[in-house]
């Protein structure tokens, strides 16, 4: 069975449990990183040298980086549906990739740290109120896109809504005053209504 290292409050462990209750991969998810620790053992840095969650395991191949492991299980065993076959079109689901992981996760991340990790009397404000503005620059970008089309990609579902969702389900749920966005409030209702959904949709944002 494949095995997936990493805790579950990490967003990007989230990205590959959702991906594989999407798509009915059987595996066992072992609490690895964050207070459970583990991540600086050489067995793991021989599977990370990052030292980061999480790796993807099965049958002797191991894999980490979230994105990169969301990529091969779509192009694996949801080949034309989670990751389409149309070049055009995967690469629509790829750009959304993208800028989860190189503009949203990065805009949220002060935010969430300070407000979610850090006691309420050391918090930097400041750091706060930079990273609310930016990512409601984001949330802007994804309403407007979500204004357009039922899911980011099109009107099917695919993997860029699983690590996009995941961002969502975080930045809806912590404690911050948010501008409203009914087109991904529609979004996140919807996402939040697939099996494969459940287990990262009732995960608090801890
Ligand atoms: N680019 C990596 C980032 C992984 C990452 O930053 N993981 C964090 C948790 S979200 C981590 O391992 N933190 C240390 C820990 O949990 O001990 C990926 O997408 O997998």
């Amino acid at each position: 069975m494949a095995r997936i290292l990493g805790r579950l409050s990490s967003i990007n462990v989230q990205k590959v449990v959702w991906c594989c209750d999407e798509i009915g991969i059987a595996y066992e998810r072992i609490d690895v990183g964050g207070k459970f620790g583990g991540n600086d053992t050489p067995e793991y840095l021989a599977k990370n040298p990052t030292g980061l969650v999480p790796v993807f395991e099965e049958h002797g191949f191991t894999l980490p980086e979230s994105n990169a492991i969301v990529r091969y299980l779509c192009a694996r065993d949801a080949a034309g549906t989670l990751w389409p076959d149309d070049p055009r079109e995967r690469a629509q689901v790829d750009r959304w990739m993208e800028w989860l992981a190189t503009s949203f996760v990065p805009a949220m991340r002060d935010a969430f740290w300070e407000l979610v990790r850090v006691p309420a009397d050391k918090r930097n404000a400041a750091a706060v109120e930079a990273s609310r503005v930016k990512t409601e620059k984001c949330m802007a970008a994804l309403d407007a896109q979500l204004a357009k089309r039922r899911f980011l990609a099109g009107e099917r579902f695919t993997a860029a809504d699983i690590v996009v969702g995941c961002a969502v389900h975080r930045w809806l749920n912590m404690p911050i005053a948010r501008a409203p966005r009914p087109h991904v409030e529609r979004y996140y209702a919807e996402l939040r209504s697939r099996p494969g959904a459940r287990q990262v949709v009732s995960q608090p944002v801890t």
